[in-house]
């Protein structure tokens, strides 16, 4: 098994390296669409509402970056994938931009021929449990069985924690969402782990009852999500890089989709280079000057996008804590457009 992974990888790389030749830009103009990789349907984050429209933070990039590059947030698709395809669709020019729940490791952001242009999302690994479990802390899971997804960083992360707290545990793995939101949700198990923002979407949009399950209160790793794009486009890293950026620089300067037409006015300058009233950024990135603008007046900016999907605003009612602003206690921190 692992030596058919290894060959897939090897050819994936091969058709990354190939693939590099075209400008992802190009690409994507001619074809009039980004294509975007998801989730199957992680509520907050990428999944379809009940109108099959596909809704979420991970979307909201997605959405942003067709705003960035077409001046239309509606002009993207997105490829739902499990946790193991999400690189090779990433490496075979499948998709564009990989834009679904993934943890920035080094391993990844450097051997798989893939590279991250930054966090949109910082999380760490916890624990989710039925409350007839009778268990508080993590601690006390000697001796559990633990549901994962394969092909998550959470596999190795659960096995260095047992180790280290002496800890014995029996995997259930899967490689589909469903399969183990299922073996979770029927008892087949009596932990989930995976990222804290993915189990507090499980909790609240795949368990019939909510209020009979907890998130233990340990995080044991750290577990910064991001959106990932070939290695060898510098260009098309950029765009999606500073996509990111434009949305917390929004957030900074308080520009939303609501103010951003009136703000154009504004006298800051800071404000005039990220709308585009002073020219550059735009150029820089190989895009419209009002590259920013659309995306803020479409999609809106990080806070809005956070509270409306994942936040306050949200069924899920995630804290900003770490997600905040470096101004409000959070590391989230906008890279000076100038
Ligand atoms: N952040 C971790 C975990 C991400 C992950 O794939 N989590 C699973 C949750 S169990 C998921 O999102 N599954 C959704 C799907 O496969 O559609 C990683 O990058 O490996």
């Amino acid at each position: 098994m692992k030596k058919i992974h290894f060959t897939l990888a090897s050819i994936a790389l091969v058709l990354a390296s190939t693939h590099a030749q075209a400008s992802t830009l190009d690409t994507v103009k001619q074809r009039g669409h980004v294509v975007c990789g998801t989730t199957t349907g992680f509520a907050g984050f990428s999944a379809p509402d009940d109108k099959g429209e596909w809704k979420g933070l991970d979307i909201d990039l997605c959405k942003s970056i067709a705003a960035a590059v077409f001046g239309d947030a509606t002009k993207f698709k997105n490829v739902p994938l499990n946790s193991q395809q999400r690189f090779t669709a990433l490496q075979s020019g499948e998709i564009d931009v990989l834009t679904r729940n993934t943890t920035v490791t080094q391993q990844r952001d450097t051997a798989l021929g893939i590279q991250s242009p930054g966090v949109n999302f910082y999380d760490g690994q916890g624990f989710l449990v039925s409350k007839k479990l009778g268990v508080k802390s993590a601690k006390e899971l000697d001796g559990a069985t633990v549901c994962m997804q394969t092909g998550t960083s959470n596999e190795n992360t659960m096995a260095d924690w047992a180790r280290a707290n002496n800890i014995k545990y029996t995997p259930v793995v899967f490689d589909q969402f469903n399969e183990v939101v299922n073996a979770f949700a029927s008892g087949r198990c009596d932990v989930y782990t995976t990222d804290a923002s993915g189990l507090a979407s499980i909790r609240i949009s795949r368990l019939s009852n909510p209020d009979d399950y907890e998130v233990l209160p340990e995080l044991i790793s750290k577990e910064p999500l991001g959106p990932f794009v070939r290695q060898g486009d510098d260009q098309w890293y950029n765009i999606v890089k500073w996509t990111l950026q434009a949305q917390l620089n929004a957030e900074e300067l308080g520009l939303t989709s609501a103010n951003v037409d009136e703000q154009l006015k504004s006298t800051n300058p800071n404000i005039q280079r990220l709308l585009g009233v002073t020219e550059g950024s735009g150029k820089n990135l190989g895009l419209d000057e009002k590259w920013a603008y659309n995306l803020i007046k479409q999609v809106g900016n990080y806070g809005e996008s956070f509270d409306r999907n994942v936040g306050q605003n949200s069924p899920l009612k995630i804290p900003r804590g770490l997600n905040n602003l470096w101004t409000n206690g959070g590391l989230h921190y906008g890279l000076p457009v100038r």
